[in-house]
């Protein structure tokens, strides 16, 4: 059976200060958005956990964050060095010969093919010594037999963890779990759900499937499944470093345009979001249909200047995908803005 390995770093940026001001250690330390000499005026992107135990978070105003604690060692943020600090450690995840697919500037999915669990718990060990020796940060690793259900496992093995599903665990695992723990369901499905009287992962993999199918299409079949222990999510060869991408699978498979148009504005926005929290601006953009064969086609297109447009990205984004909607039945598209940069000192597109 094959086993999915899910890192993501911890506490990245703040961790990524530490490792260049090792004279920080020990003490709170949050990273914001602001520059030092303006700090109260941004919001925090991430803290150590000396931090968090004050009661500090993500998205927290730095006003705030300095009310918990007036002496928190702060930082502005400094996407260039922590892009490289990303690069570098995707790069040697990279060397230890697995499919590897970047999920964000601070995650990795690696697969891990059939090893074994004695066997992915000595390449997990191995990784989480090589990044520490070589970088001084601190990382969390998941294993499971999908990479959904890595990543879960990751999320709890926090901080400076390792944590294993083995398959025959996998159901007690999720029983007790909010649907909304399941990637790729937000609010909005997690409400209908709940209406449904379908609280937990638990529930849900009692539930009538067929009764999910009608109400969700293609994607009630996957929660289904997923549920009930089976992740069909592939481990994707994708290492395009520092890009943003939202995908998602259609209520039904479909041959129309429209259908697909309304998807990609909906994905272009949350992308845009993602990209505005992290202060960045895009060059390359490219869109991808997914068959009901598995199959899928990908179209990229890479603009002359940077920008931050969400009509732009919509736009292109419809243009770019319309010629992959033919006869052949979809049943997922994505949308994924690339060639970012730190939005300080560079040419936007007017
Ligand atoms: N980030 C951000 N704004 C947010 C959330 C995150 O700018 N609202 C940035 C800073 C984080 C990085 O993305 O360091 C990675 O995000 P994670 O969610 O993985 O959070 P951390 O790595 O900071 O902490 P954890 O140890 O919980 O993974
Ligand atoms: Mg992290
Ligand atoms: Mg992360």
């Amino acid at each position: 059976m094959t086993l999915v390995l899910f890192i993501d770093m911890d506490y990245f940026y703040a961790a990524c200060e530490e490792a260049r001001h090792p004279e920080v250690k020990g003490k709170p330390v949050v990273v914001g958005t602001a520059p030092p000499n303006d700090k109260l005026r941004g919001v925090v992107q991430t803290c150590n956990y000396e931090a968090r135990k004050l009661g500090i978070h993500s998205a927290m105003p730095t006003s705030q964050a300095f009310k918990l604690d007036k002496n928190l060692v702060y930082f502005g943020d400094d996407y260039k060095y922590y892009g490289e600090m990303s690069e570098k450690v995707m790069a040697l995840l990279k060397a230890y010969g697995h499919r590897t697919e970047v999920v964000s500037i601070d995650e990795a999915a690696l697969d891990l093919g059939e090893m074994g669990y004695d066997g992915a718990r000595g390449q997990a060990e191995a990784i989480k010594k090589e990044i520490m020796a070589k970088f001084g940060l601190p990382c969390t690793i998941g294993i499971s037999t999908g990479k959904i259900y890595a990543k879960m496992m990751c999320d709890e093995s926090k901080p400076n963890g390792l944590g294993i599903i083995e398959e025959k665990d996998l159901k007690a695992f999720l029983k007790g779990k909010d649907v909304i723990r399941i990637l790729g369901v937000g609010k909005k499905t997690a409400d209908r759900l709940n209406a449904m009287g379908i609280d937990t992962i638990g529930k849900l993999a009692k539930a009538d499937p067929n009764v999910l199918i009608d109400n969700f299409g293609i994607f009630g079949k996957e929660l289904y499944q997923l549920a009930n222990g089976i992740d069909t999510s592939r481990v994707e060869d994708k290492y395009t470093i520092l890009s943003i991408g939202r995908e998602r699978t259609l209520q039904k498979e479909t041959t129309d345009m429209k259908v697909v148009e309304s998807m990609i504005k909906e994905l272009a926005k949350e992308a845009i979001e993602e990209l505005n929290r992290q202060h960045l601006w895009f060059k390359g953009i490219s869109v991808k249909a997914k068959y009901t064969d598995f199959t899928d086609k990908i179209k990229n297109k890479q603009f002359n200047n940077y920008t931050d447009s969400l009509d732009l990205l919509t736009t292109e984004g419809v243009k770019l995908i319309r010629p992959l909607i033919t006869d052949r039945a979809v049943r997922k598209v994505g949308i994924r803005v690339s060639s970012l940069a730190k939005r300080e000192g560079q040419k936007k597109l007017s």
